[in-house]
């Protein structure tokens, strides 16, 4: 089976079958049984794929704890310079205008006033010293600082009974996180790397950042956010990345 995955699907799901395998017993191979299915041909392999990754987001939230906390690390493991990743190359980063910035806030909130920059830098910030994961193999550690998300969507009177929120970006990107993830106490709006303002290469106005996730659940320059029961996907996850992907 595992010559037929695409290349980033086959450690991905690897690792979530060791791990389901380990705490409930479950194996991708009974799976596929369960799935009544001889994975012969392509199309019987992707439609398996299609609902285990389905499958797996439930599984996976289930099995998150929301108040496991990512490890943290001394100021002396930072990698310098840290490495800058997009769907693009550096040289077309987007640019965000500080004065003409807005965030627009949607869906399941009682406010949904837009957000000026300045109001977002006075809620109060935590910093953290963390590993970000990037599914293309490499991690590194930095320090990140920004109000906790929970606090905001607390202030924006959000729906925190709602399954999931939606971010897009400056720059045609988009993702989403299950709830439990955003009100965890590790995912904030970094507006800061290394104690300075985001430069845009990381995510200028600011990205938010989640430990407890893959690099790509990390939308950097978020322009609006929403809370919905939809799953809104997200620019990797629709191109078959699986959606949960955390701890
Ligand atoms: N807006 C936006 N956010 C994004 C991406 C992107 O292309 N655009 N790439 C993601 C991926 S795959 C990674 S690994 C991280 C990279 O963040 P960095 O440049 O701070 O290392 O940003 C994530 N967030
Ligand atoms: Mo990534």
């Amino acid at each position: 089976m595992d010559s037929k995955l695409k290349d980033h699907e086959g450690p991905l799901l690897a690792s979530i079958e060791r791990r389901l395998f380990l705490r409930r017993g479950l194996s991708l191979g009974a799976l596929s049984l369960l799935a009544g299915c001889d994975l012969t041909d392509n199309d019987s392999v992707q439609k398996v794929l299609t609902s285990m990754s389905r499958w797996n987001d439930g599984a996976q939230a289930w099995l998150f704890d929301p108040k496991r906390l990512a490890p943290e690390f001394p100021a002396s493991m930072i990698t310098n310079p840290f490495p800058f990743n997009a769907y693009y190359s550096e040289d077309e980063i987007r640019l965000v205008d500080a004065t003409d910035y807005k965030l627009e806030i949607s869906g399941r909130v009682k406010e949904t006033k837009a957000w000026r920059l300045p109001e977002l830098y006075a809620l109060p910030q935590v910093s953290q010293i963390t590993r970000h994961i990037c599914v293309e193999g490499w991690s590194a550690i930095g320090k990140w600082s920004g109000p906790r998300f929970s606090d905001f969507l607390q202030r924006v009177g959000a729906d925190t009974t709602a399954r999931y929120i939606g971010f897009k970006c400056a720059d045609d990107y988009y993702t989403s996180i299950d709830m439990a993830t955003a009100l965890h106490p590790q995912t904030i709006m970094a507006f800061k790397y290394a104690d300075q303002v985001l430069p845009p290469k990381y995510g200028f106005p600011w990205k938010l950042r989640i430990p407890t996730k893959l690099g790509f659940k990390n939308p950097k320059h978020v322009v609006a956010l929403f809370v919905t029961n939809e799953n809104p996907g997200g620019y990797w996850e629709d191109k078959g990345y699986n959606w949960f992907s955390g701890s």
